[in-house]
């Protein structure tokens, strides 16, 4: 997606924010475009919100910013959280977390009202797992017994790194990342429970019926599914 896109969706995405909501803040490079305009719209606007920031990387933007932060713990819900997505099926199913943040951006995802999906087509897939891998939150303890046992459930699995290292994610774990193209995810709900049921799982990046908008992003402009 060019970064021009990108800011086109974050931004109509932090334009639906009003005063006063609790914003839970994404990660990736779509979602920072967000945080970018709701930044903005608080000094140009006064606008007032409270963030709930989805990694360490959202959460140094937001303050740089400005915007006050609280942790997920201290909120009962959020009025709307706004993130980016590796794959979105035609019923806002989504594949997210190839940036490494899924545990954080679930849990957020999950206590919104709202949750706005911001992406552009080519995200856009008609059955997930054809386009991106599934990233899958494992403890390190044992995280060549999960891997194993997640081989089972795919085509391939392998461990994600970063400059030849394991990636670590902001939980302290590791991310497996689990493929299924071309033919991608027979039934995503069957696969989400028996991944998660898997020793040494600690989440999925299936994120089933929690999205409620999408905006996509495209070049004759912004088209907004919902669910
Ligand atoms: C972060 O862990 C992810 O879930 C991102 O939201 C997702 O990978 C989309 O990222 P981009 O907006 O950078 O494509």
């Amino acid at each position: 997606m060019s970064d021009d896109l990108k800011r086109k969706a974050g931004t109509a995405a932090a334009d639906m924010v009003k005063d006063g909501q609790v914003v839970g803040l994404g990660t990736g490079s779509t979602a920072r475009w967000a945080i970018a305009r709701l930044g903005e719209r608080m000094k140009t606007e006064g606008l007032s919100v409270t963030g709930v920031a989805t990694s360490a990387m959202s959460e140094r933007q937001a303050v740089e910013l400005g915007i006050p932060l609280k942790d997920a713990s201290e909120v009962e819900i959020i009025d709307i959280a706004i993130d980016g997505a590796d794959e979105v099926d035609p019923s806002l199913n989504l594949i997210k977390g190839m940036g490494g943040a899924l545990y954080r951006e679930k849990v957020v995802a999950s206590l919104a009202v709202e949750f706005v999906v911001i992406v552009d087509e080519s995200k856009m897939v008609k059955k997930l797992g054809t386009r991106s891998p599934l990233p899958v939150e494992v403890a390190r303890f044992g995280w060549k017994y999960a891997l194993h046992q997640l081989r089972e459930l795919c085509r391939a699995v392998k461990l994600k790194e970063e400059g030849g290292k394991p990636f670590v994610t902001d939980n302290g774990n590791f991310i497996a990342e689990m493929m299924f193209a071309p033919e991608g995810i027979r039934d995503p709900r069957e696969m989400d429970a028996e991944v998660v049921s898997t020793v040494g799982v600690l989440e999925t990046g299936l994120f089933l019926g929690l999205a409620t908008r999408a905006l996509v992003a495209g070049p004759s402009g912004i088209r907004e599914l919902r669910r």
